[in-house]
C-alpha cells in the first residue's frame, strides 16, 4: 500500500462504508482534503505536512483521484509555494472549483511582501495540473485563510474564507476577480453555534468553510472551536445566509488539533473527506487525509460521522 511520491499507481483503500485502510494516502502525510467530482472520477486536493516537529511545514499540494472511491491515483504535486512568485510559505488548505474547461485551485499562502495570509488562485486546464499562478499576485488579501467556491445554479460564483472571521465575495464568471467588496457574514451564535470552552470568539466558527448546495439548501461544514477542533454545521436558504447552526458533522478526535471537511456526492453516495492523525507519527502537524461514506437524513440533515481509524 506504500508509495513513493510521485508515482502513478494504486492507493489501497478498503470499501469506504467499512472504513478500513482509512487514511487514504498512508506514504506522506496529507492534510485539508478538497474533493471535486469532475468527468466520473473524485480528484482529491490536500496539502502536505513535512517535517511536522513544531509547526505546519507546508510546501506544496498533491492530487490524488478514483474511479470507484477505493483506488486511488497519485497524481503528485502539480502546485507548490513556487507557482507562486510572491509567496513565501504557508500552502494552507485550499479548494478547487471546474468552470468553463479551466481549473481553478484557490489557495491560502503567505505573502512576501506583506507577511500577511493571502488568497492566490493556481489555474489549470487539466484537474490534475500543471497549474499556474492565475494573477501573479493575490486575489484577496486580508490575512485571513482557507478559501472556498461555490458556483450556485444561476451560475454566479461565491467565493468564501476566514479565520477568524467568515467573508465572502461574489466572484466573476472569469473566476479570478470579483464584484463588490469581501463582506463579512455574521457570526451570530443562532448562526454559528455557542463556544462553550475557549470563549474568545462569540461562536463555534473557527475556520475551513466548505459551502455547497444540495436539493436546494445551502450548507456550509467548517471546523469549530478550536483547539481541539471539531467539525459543524450550518444551513441557509440563501448563499449570503441567515445561516442556522444544525450541530455536530465530526467529533473531535484524538491526535490532531485541526480538522478540515471536504463533502461531496458521486456515483449515488455522500462522502464526507476529513483529516486525523492516524499514520504512524501522525499528529497535529502530521496529519493524515481519510474519508467516510454517509447518507444525509430524509429531512436533509447531516448525521454525526465517526472516524472510522484513528
Ligand atoms: O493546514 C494548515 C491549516 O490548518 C489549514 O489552513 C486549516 O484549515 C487547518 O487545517
Amino acid at each position: 500500500a506504500l508509495l513513493g511520491a510521485g508515482l502513478l499507481l494504486a492507493l489501497t483503500l478498503a470499501p469506504v462504508s467499512a472504513g478500513a485502510d482509512n487514511p487514504i494516502v498512508q506514504t506522506i502525510y496529507t492534510a485539508d482534503p478538497a474533493p471535486l467530482v469532475y468527468n466520473g472520477r473524485v480528484y482529491l486536493y490536500t496539502g502536505h505536512d513535512e517535517d511536522g516537529s513544531t509547526y505546519f511545514t507546508m510546501k506544496e499540494w498533491r492530487v490524488y483521484s478514483s474511479a470507484d472511491m477505493a483506488n486511488w491515483t497519485d497524481h503528485g504535486s502539480p502546485m507548490s509555494l513556487s507557482t507562486f512568485s510572491w509567496a513565501s510559505a504557508d500552502a494552507w488548505a485550499g479548494h478547487v472549483a471546474y468552470r468553463n474547461g479551466k481549473f481553478y485551485w484557490y489557495v491560502p499562502v503567505k505573502n512576501r511582501s506583506t507577511g500577511g495570509m493571502a488568497i492566490g488562485v493556481g489555474v489549470s486546464s487539466s484537474p490534475t495540473g500543471p497549474f499556474t499562478d492565475a494573477l501573479g499576485r493575490p486575489l484577496v488579501e486580508n490575512g485571513e485563510i482557507d478559501p472556498n467556491v461555490l458556483i450556485d445554479d444561476d451560475g454566479q460564483a461565491y467565493l468564501y474564507w476566514g479565520n477568524p472571521r467568515l467573508w465572502y465575495v461574489r466572484l466573476n464568471t472569469d473566476m479570478i476577480s470579483y464584484s463588490g467588496s469581501p463582506t463579512q457574514i455574521a457570526l451570530t451564535t443562532s448562526g454559528y453555534g455557542t463556544r462553550t470552552g475557549n470563549t474568545s470568539r462569540p461562536t463555534l466558527y473557527e475556520e475551513g468553510p466548505w459551502v455547497y448546495k444540495r436539493n436546494g439548501l445551502y450548507y456550509n461544514v467548517f471546523a469549530a472551536e478550536c483547539c481541539s477542533e471539531f467539525i459543524g454545521y450550518s444551513t441557509a436558504s440563501s448563499p449570503t445566509g441567515p445561516w442556522t447552526y444544525r450541530g455536530t458533522v465530526m467529533p473531535r478526535q484524538g491526535g490532531s488539533f485541526t480538522n478540515h471537511a471536504g463533502v461531496v456526492d458521486f456515483n449515488g453516495g455522500s462522502y464526507f473527506f476529513y483529516h486525523n492523525g492516524a499514520l504512524p507519527g501522525g499528529g497535529g502537524y502530521t496529519r493524515s487525509v481519510a474519508v467516510e461514506k454517509f447518507a444525509y437524513n430524509s429531512n436533509g440533515t447531516i448525521p454525526t460521522i465517526n472516524m472510522t481509524s484513528s
